[in-house]
């Protein structure tokens, strides 16, 4: 119901009762949390407990074609592939729709992934944020970033980021309606910064990061350490990329993973998503700093692992690394 009024407030005049458009697309990165989202102070809102900063992935991420179909059902297609109304992923997506769009109208949703789904490489962030945006091109809504901010973090968090490419910060917000909770752009271009992915595991994860940190809130004592550390880490990062202070960004970006994972293990029962590869990688980025190579890691909901390092130590880093995927964030 909280849902459905703060829907009906954000569309307000932008409101269409019928599709502008006989389809629409739209493009968005994912993007990967270098002070991250972990909790939520109200569930169904998909409302933080603490801000975070994130940097999108350019050309990681998801493409979504909308046509209204004559129907019963919404269709979905993930990567060519027509998903069963049964999945979390149909479900997800329905459920979103259902709010945004004027009864009776069903659409066939077309996806497309270029971030393995499911794997810690937050497709599910580009795919809200690309769904957000084709939708107010489909409707013709005309709505301000901050509202479809909004719209894509009702549903997924981290999607409010993925609007955008380079550095974004989501806000906290103080009000329980959610309305000043949401995500902008950071005006800074760091063009020699780089990111490499290392996929270590591609199965789908057992526990969801909406159920990781659900469990992780109720049952680890070390949360409580939280909400100080990483609201310390987001202004620390903030300032290391005005700064562009390499090491800065690095090593807290580094920390606050690290951390975010130590509430985890805390948690009865304890959740780890790492693997054994993901420890020995671990291993290798810290041996490689002891020899004087600035390259540092960050890890989400999985077991994949993402460095942060610069242009200058992409050769030998791919050299090290064979699988590694390079990613410039601020190359067109
Ligand atoms: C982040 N993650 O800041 C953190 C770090 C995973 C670890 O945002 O329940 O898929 O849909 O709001 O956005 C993943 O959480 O969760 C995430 P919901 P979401 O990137």
């Amino acid at each position: 119901m909280q849902i459905v009024k703060l829907v009906s407030r954000l569309l307000a005049s932008h409101y269409r009762d019928q599709p502008q458009l006989a389809q629409s697309q739209a493009y968005a990165p994912s993007n990967i949390a270098l002070s991250k989202y972990w909790g939520k102070r109200d569930t169904k809102l998909n409302l933080p407990i603490t801000g975070s900063l994130s940097i999108s992935l350019a050309k990681h991420g998801t493409q979504t074609q909308l046509k209204p179909i004559d129907d019963a059902n919404h269709r979905i297609y993930l990567n060519h592939k027509l998903v069963e109304p049964t999945t979390p992923f149909a479900h997800k997506v329905v459920t979103w729709l259902k709010w945004v769009l004027p009864a009776g109208l069903v659409l066939e949703v077309k996806t497309y992934n270029s971030v393995p789904t499911a794997a810690g490489l937050a497709s599910s962030a580009s795919g809200f944020a690309a769904l957000v945006q084709a939708t107010n091109r489909l409707m013709g809504w005309e709505l301000p970033d901050k509202k479809l901010s909004i719209l894509a973090r009702l549903g997924s968090g981290s999607a409010c980021r993925s609007l955008w490419h380079g550095f974004v910060e989501w806000y906290v917000g103080e009000c329980d309606d959610g309305n000043d909770s949401f995500a902008e752009p950071l005006p800074y271009v760091w063009s020699q910064l780089r990111l490499g992915l290392l996929q270590i595991s591609t199965e789908n994860k057992t526990v969801s990061s909406r159920q990781g940190m659900l469990h992780t809130v109720q049952t680890s004592t070390l949360y409580k350490k939280w909400p100080d550390q990483t609201t310390t880490d987001l202004r620390q990062i903030r300032s290391a990329i005005v700064a562009q202070d390499f090491e800065a960004l690095g090593a807290t970006a580094e920390r606050n993973a690290m951390t975010m994972h130590a509430t985890m293990m805390a948690a009865w029962p304890p959740l780890v998503y790492w693997k054994p590869e993901s420890v020995a990688t671990m291993h290798q980025v810290w041996d490689l700093r002891r020899q004087g190579i600035p390259v540092y890691l960050t890890m989400d909901a999985g077991p994949n692992i993402k460095l942060l390092f610069l242009k200058q130590d992409q050769v030998v880093l791919q050299d090290i690394f064979n699988q590694l995927q390079v990613v410039a964030p601020f190359q067109p």
